[in-house]
């Protein structure tokens, strides 16, 4: 036989809204399991079913209107009635229909910032918290209605801290709503008797105020206030700035990190706006709210929200564990803007190379703490010296732009300082130094930055290095580079010089550790031997991994850098 559900008794609420249905005719619920979720003024709850079963009909859809005693549906029990339900004190139960809750509706995470009045039936304390005097005195656990022995999930004051009326003292846990217990008078806390973990029920002593205003007789938790009209003002903190944000419990114990998913923000999780299944579901996944765009009415988050946020997630290759992006935590989004509405536009797809380049160079900025260090270096004799050269390499075919010469001095300072050269251990700690020197290139091509890599550059001249530049420069920019020709580079040099700016700041390469940025070089009044003369000067920037190189020996490799530089004979000598 099916056993009517319907909806229990609401408290104050009448006519309240419902806002999702998560049960479908065929499904098999277990008691508690949440059948719709309403949402009043106040709070978003769901309403669990009072019997275990098949759910044989549906009376509401979305957007249904309900009252205590309305209709949910019908519960078939596997091979008979639906099984009764032990229900708790004050639950009516008839044979057959379900007349009055089974068990509270529970009520949505979302108020426990606010106060999360559970029931909404929360009287005042029997016994004022001050014990009715002038100012301060003693402060006790309200009347919470039908809880008791109540877990304090939080302690949000101090001794010490001044306190107003309302100011939150404890959070407090059920097993159906997390609500925030507001002070009765305003004063300074003098002593706490409670600690995170405890439990308490109406007439606990939370602690000892000290002067200040005399204590307004105030009901118990507050009511939950109403859910914010738009997700953006959820989040926002601004309510009551003087007020500690409490920090609410995890709902169900918070799995570690999903890979993928970054770490669960539990304060912004408490904001969010979302029904307590969908919290739950979102809980199950690991998956944080508080980085949700709600699609629901109102900007409520629903459980479409969390599957797509978790597939995004999953897909989208965000790092997990270890690096910055990761360990913490999610990117605050970039706004989405539709600019047509303020002129025409064009919608062109991202080359092949940018969609593959783009997120490494997102993960290289997130992962590593960039210093960029600044210098030049005085290139008047090499480039006197290149100009002579140039047209005895041209015949062989050697295009000898100034960027060899600049890979050759990278050679020499490499090698004088070997941790440049090497990448830092996943686990962050151990560096992995390489005895070879294989120097990558960023070459801009048409379909985009491209990076291929001289290897074993520290066996080959300047003549060598300018042979390879040219031909990896022409293949690249013919698109014919081979996967091989743009794997295994131990450092790389970016160099705009051919092209202007006075300095920029490059991303690294990572797992490289370092990268030399060069800008184009220009004559400028160095001060020499008591006047001014017009030198020749390259402007570079060395960007390092602040994890693995410290200031000193950044700065010191620019210095040594800018040395070679300025001595074009160390830079022709031949190998040995
Ligand atoms: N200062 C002044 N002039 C410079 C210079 C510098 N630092 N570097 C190069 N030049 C000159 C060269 O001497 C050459 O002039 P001549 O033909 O008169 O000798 C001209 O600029 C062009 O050089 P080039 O670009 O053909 O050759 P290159 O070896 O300097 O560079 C390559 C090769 C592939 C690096 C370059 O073509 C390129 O693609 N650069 C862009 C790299 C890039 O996009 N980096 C940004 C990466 S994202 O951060």
């Amino acid at each position: 036989m099916a056993t009517d559900i319907k909806v229990p008794d609401l408290g104050d609420f009448k006519d309240v809204e419902v806002i999702d249905v998560l049960v479908k005719p065929g499904d098999q619920v277990d008691v508690d399991t949440p059948l719709i979720s309403i949402e009043t003024e106040k709070a978003t709850m769901d309403v669990p079913s009072t019997a275990a079963g098949v759910i044989t009909s549906l009376a509401l859809k979305k957007g249904d209107r309900v009252s205590k005693g309305t209709l949910i549906g019908q519960i078939e029990a596997k091979g008979g009635a639906a099984s009764a339900v032990a229900a708790p004190a004050g639950a009516k139960k008839t044979s057959g229909a379900v007349e009055e809750p089974v068990s509270t509706p529970s009520i949505s995470k979302e108020q426990s910032d606010r106060n999360a009045g559970a029931p909404a039936k929360a009287e005042a304390p029997s016994q004022p918290a001050s014990g009715g005097g002038p100012a301060g005195g003693e402060v006790r656990v309200p009347d919470l209605g039908d809880f008791k022995d109540v877990e304090v999930i939080d302690v949000l004051v101090k001794p010490g801290d001044r306190i107003d009326v309302d100011t939150p003292l404890l959070t407090l846990e059920t097993e159906k709503a997390t609500m925030d217990v507001p002070s009765t008078a305003a004063g300074v806390v003098k002593s706490l008797a409670l600690k995170k973990g405890d439990r308490v029920s109406k007439g606990t002593l939370i602690g000892v105020l000290e002067g200040g205003a005399a204590p307004a007789a105030k009901a118990a938790p507050e009511a939950p206030k109403a859910p914010p009209a738009e997700p953006a003002k959820a989040a926002a903190p601004a309510a009551a700035p003087a007020k500690k944000e409490p920090t609410p419990a995890p709902e169900a114990p918070a799995p570690a990190a999903t890979k993928g998913l970054p770490q669960i923000d539990e304060a912004g999780f408490a904001r969010a706006y979302a029904s307590p299944s969908v919290r739950k579901f979102a809980r199950e996944l690991g998956a944080d709210l508080s980085r949700m765009k709600g699609t629901g009415p109102k900007g409520r988050i629903t459980p479409e929200d969390v599957k797509s946020f978790v597939k995004q997630a999953l897909t989208s290759g965000a790092p997990a564990g270890g690096g910055a992006a990761a360990g913490g935590g999610a990117l605050p989004k970039i706004p989405e803007v539709d600019f047509s509405k303020f002129g025409e536009i064009e919608v062109k797809p991202l080359s092949r190379i940018q969609r593959i380049s783009g997120p490494h160079l997102q993960a290289s900025w997130l992962n590593i703490p960039h210093v960029w260090q600044m210098d030049e270096a005085d290139i008047t004799e090499l480039e006197e010296t290149r100009k002579k050269l140039k047209g005895e390499a041209e015949k062989q075919g050697i295009k000898l732009t100034p960027l060899a010469f600049v890979l050759r001095a990278c050679v020499l300072a490499l090698r004088q300082f070997p941790n440049v050269n090497s990448s830092l251990e996943s686990s962050g700690k151990n560096l992995i130094l390489k005895k070879f020197i294989n120097l990558g290139f960023a070459a801009d091509t048409p379909g985009g930055l491209v990076v291929p890599v001289i290897k074993d550059a520290d066996k080959k001249d300047i003549y060598e290095i300018a042979r390879e530049l040219a031909d990896l420069s022409a293949k690249a920019r013919d698109g014919k580079l081979k996967i091989t020709e743009m794997q295994g580079a131990t450092f790389t040099v970016s160099s705009l010089g051919g092209i202007g700016g006075v300095g920029f700041t490059p991303i690294i390469n990572a797992p490289e550790v370092a990268i030399l940025g060069v800008a184009k070089s220009s004559f400028k009044p160095v001060y020499q031997d008591g006047q001014f003369v017009p030198r020749l000067m390259l402007p570079f920037t060395l960007a390092y991994d602040h994890r693995v190189i410290d200031g000193a020996a950044g700065v010191r490799f620019t210095t040594f850098l800018a040395e070679k530089l300025a001595d074009v004979r160390g830079l022709i000598e031949a190998v040995p």
